[in-house]
């Protein structure tokens, strides 16, 4: 039937929510408003910051009425929505982004301008969101963009950290010093505080069972989440979803009775160990830290985000077993894994639900994405720390695990290693909760994140598990970038160029990426080669033009600019880069000037934090540091070769960098990195590739063809036969490769400074070498050779540029969502009328 109008005069209601199509004058109108009115300032005192957030304001005006326009929509029609419980979200900026997406970006450069501002200058006034430390949490990011252009009804869920990603400072010694990243200083105006949408999460106290496995938990401590939600805007769509983050704070301000008794300090405690659940990311990429608070936030989160989302079930009316017939959850990785006993606990304790058909409803609700195979980030928790953190949890935990193992002995009679294997608890003084066993026996699909990295989960870390559920249980879903941000909005002249070549428009190629391929056709044409070449040209100079206003460095714009830029970890292997270049300059050396002459110049960049706690890869950066300083200052060699270390890696630094690069390196050692996502990133921007064959690597050599990428190294399946080799048979690295042993030895000897200070890093390749640096490190020298051989000639370089990008069609985080979309969550499009 019709709805009724649910209050006062229907059309002054309408009349009031503008549409978006905002011309030229109503933005400068809009601007001039929030100038005025939400700054309290005028053209007189309103400097690029004031400017920046007077726009951002008027930009949030129409992602609001889209983003309500949006939920209304969805409560209305009440689809199955799915939701993505991430502990970080790698948003970076969003003012260049809303504009793109909501088609106002031209609109918004006039209107600025004829206010006397530069669009540019301001959008480059706002602070990353940067709650994630690296390819996890933007994997989140781009997930949401390409969900909301989509129009698929999804939300994420994670924490409003007050603290991100710290910010990373060079010591005059070249060592990594943190300093803290205060980015809501300023009013953020992307996110509404929703003051009204609070959850009580309790923690610790006593679980007391009843009958039925129902049991009752009550005292211990209370606090308050209270919910912040950010827009997510679609591309060319009105569909706006949510991300919803959660903020800590005391339940009650503070214990009255302790005030009055006079200790103030006493009084106070309570509200701040509340406040601090939320207050910073745990800054730690690839490695578990087992933290009594990063498990509160974990529970915290999933205990939050599992109310609100029953909450709005139920709004729906239907019964509580059609739980799964509305709601789809993916864990992205194991963090959010106790979402499994809480909604155990809800059903079971709350809503009196059966125990088996609880679990039923749970395993038809929860999907589990695992993101790596290292050892050490696997997440185990002690169950002395969980029985006391989470009592009724560690119940639920030990009862499933009882069952399950009950059904594995009936599979698998009489196998005790095989129980000991799978079972939720690690045994040993303390025993330990696994995250990974829990999340699989929890999630209807498990996925792996590239084609050999979900080969890798089946085979290793999950195989008794696919032995036990069937195979089908466990599939692949390639991992994926936008093209908005990571084309269209990073590079723009190429989009425009894009457009122009495969005569169709901006939005049909963003959304269907594979469109791409029609860029193949002008290959050989010799003026769309130009015009790309000029393209990286400029963006090689954007970058130095970046680099020499902030670090003051002038950088040869006609060399190849060869960018190696992720997390500092040894698995990713930045010292064979590094001494691949000190290689490199040793040889230089060597050469007359006139030999020297032959060479074709190359700039070296790296970026990249490291975690606070891991030394080594503190020590790889002070490393780099050191002998850019040496290799830079040498008249010899400056000319041929240079290399820098840009401090504060970030997602807007990363926007400057991707498409300025000739070349990127993602040099893994084989079978460690479960995907990599910049790897896509740089090959959309016509970078080409040099790597291992591993991760995703693999696919998008698959996609542009073997003549396109420079491929090295030993393959997944050597590794473990070469580790067996170094652990028991070991060989000098002076015997089994002597090029890197004088590197090593050059450093050691003093060149780049002290090289006792060094030492340390150097002997992880001396001794052991769990990487497989001095079985990778000639392979690498050839393939640099090849790179080296292949620039010489640029008209075929720019053509192997052009192949990669129109071969990039499958990399969109669109396809990558749609699949988790159609296979996994069986959720649809729901449009926005
Ligand atoms: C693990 C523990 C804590 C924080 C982050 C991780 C983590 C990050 N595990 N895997 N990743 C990366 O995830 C990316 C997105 O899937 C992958 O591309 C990348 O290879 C992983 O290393």
């Amino acid at each position: 039937g019709k709805e009724i109008w649910p209050r006062g005069d229907e059309n002054v209601w309408k009349d009031g929510t503008r549409a978006i199509d905002k011309d030229v004058p109503d933005v400068t109108k809009s601007i001039i408003n929030h100038v005025n009115t939400s700054l309290a300032r005028q053209a007189y005192n309103i400097d690029d910051m004031g400017a920046y957030q007077a726009v951002a304001l008027a930009a949030r005006d129409d992602l609001l009425i889209n983003w309500n326009e949006t939920q209304l929509n969805y409560t209305r029609k009440a689809p199955k929505r799915a939701y993505y419980l991430s502990l970080e979200f790698l948003m970076g900026r969003t003012l260049d982004n809303a504009l793109l997406n909501l088609g106002l970006k031209d609109n918004f450069t006039q209107g600025v301008d004829k206010l006397g501002f530069n669009i540019e200058d301001i959008i480059d006034k706002e602070r990353d969101a940067a709650l994630g430390n690296g390819g996890l949490g933007r994997l989140a990011a781009c997930y949401l963009d390409s969900s909301a252009s989509q129009e698929l009804p999804v939300w994420g869920y994670g924490l409003r950290y007050k603290y991100g990603i710290f910010q990373q400072l060079i010591a005059p010694d070249g060592s990594q010093l943190e300093a803290p990243d205060p980015w809501l200083e300023h009013s953020n105006p992307w996110e509404l505080p929703r003051v009204d949408v609070t959850i009580d999460v309790r923690f610790y106290g006593h679980a007391e069972r009843l009958d039925n496995g129902k049991a009752i938990w009550s005292g211990g401590q209370e606090v308050l989440a209270v919910a912040y939600d950010v827009m997510i805007p679609g591309y060319h769509t009105k569909t706006t979803n949510n991300l919803r983050l959660w903020e800590s704070k005391p339940k009650r301000g503070f214990d009255l009775n302790s005030f009055n008794a006079g200790d103030y300090e006493k009084a106070v405690q309570s509200s701040n160990s509340a406040e601090t659940i939320t207050s910073v990311l745990y800054p730690n990429d690839n490695t578990m830290v087992g933290k009594e608070l990063r498990l509160k936030q974990q529970y915290f989160w999933t205990a939050a985000s599992l109310n609100d989302i029953m909450r709005r079930f139920k709004n729906y009316g239907k019964p509580i077993t059609e739980f799964p017939e509305y709601v789809a959850i993916q864990l992205n990785d194991t963090h959010p894994t106790l979402a499994i006993p809480e909604l155990m606990r809800l059903l079971v304790d709350e809503e009196d639900v059966p125990w088996d058909k609880a679990w039923s409803i749970v395993t038809s609700t929860f999907f589990f994405t695992n993101h790596t195979v290292l050892p050490e980030a696997l997440e185990k928790w002690p169950v002395p720390l969980m029985q006391h953190l989470l009592p009724r949890h560690m119940q639920i935990i030990f009862d499933l695990n009882l069952t399950f193992l009950q059904a594995v002995e009936k599979k698998f009679p009489g196998d005790r290693d095989r129980l000991a294997r799978m079972s939720l608890i690690q045994e040993g003084y303390p025993q330990y909760v696994r995250m990974a066993n829990l999340a699989c026996i929890g999630s209807r699909r498990v996925n792996g994140v590239a084609e050999l990295h979900s080969e890798l989960v089946k085979t290793t870390i999950m195989k008794d598990f696919v032995e036990f559920f069937g195979v089908s249980k466990f599939s692949n879903v390639t991992n994926g970038i936008t093209p908005r941000r990571w084309l269209d909005q990073c590079n723009p002249a190429l989009s425009t160029l894009i457009t122009e070549t495969l005569g169709c428009t901006k939005n049909e190629w963003l959304k269907d990426l594979y469109k791409l391929e029609g860029l193949l056709k002008h290959v050989d044409d010799p003026k769309f080669q130009k015009k790309w070449a000029a393209i990286k040209q400029s963006n090689k100079e954007r970058l130095a033009h970046h680099v020499e206003v902030t670090l003051g460095i002038k950088i040869n714009t006609k060399a190849m600019f060869d960018v190696q830029i992720k997390r500092l970890h040894e698995y990713k292997r930045q010292t064979l880069n590094l001494l691949g270049v000190v290689h490199r300059y040793l040889a230089l050396k060597k050469m007359t000037p006139e030999q020297r002459k032959k060479i074709n110049p190359r700039v070296v960049f790296f970026a990249g934090k490291a975690a606070p706690g891991y030394y080594i890869a503190k020590l790889t950066i002070r490393l780099i540091v050191n002998v850019a300083r040496v290799i830079n200052a040498d008249p010899d060699t400056k000319d041929y070769l240079s290399m820098f270390f840009l401090p504060d890696y970030s997602v807007t630094l990363a926007e400057i960098l991707i498409p300025a690069s000739d070349l990127s390196q993602h040099i893994s050692t084989a079978g460690t990195e479960a995907s990599g996502t910049s790897n896509m990133k740089f090959c959309l921007n016509g970078g080409l590739l040099l790597g291992t064959v591993d991760g995703a690597n693999i696919e998008i050599a698959e996609e542009v063809g073997d003549s396109n990428v420079f491929f090295f190294g030993h393959l997944t399946p050597a590794v473990e036969e070469l580790r067996y080799q170094h652990t028991y048979h070991p060989v000098p690295v002076e015997e089994k490769c002597p090029a890197l042993a004088a590197v090593l030895d050059e450093i050691s000897a003093g060149r780049f400074g002290d090289g006792s200070v060094y030492e340390p890093l150097l002997n992880t390749i001396r001794q052991g070498d769990y990487y497989l640096l001095t079985e990778d490190f000639d392979s690498y020298i050839q393939a640099l050779s090849m790179v080296d051989a292949a620039y010489q000639d640029r008209t075929e370089w720019i053509k192997k540029s052009i192949r990669t990008t129109a071969k990039m069609g499958k990399f969109s985080s669109d396809r990558a969502i749609l699949t988790y979309a159609e296979e996994f969550w069986n959720i649809e499009a729901c449009k926005v009328p």
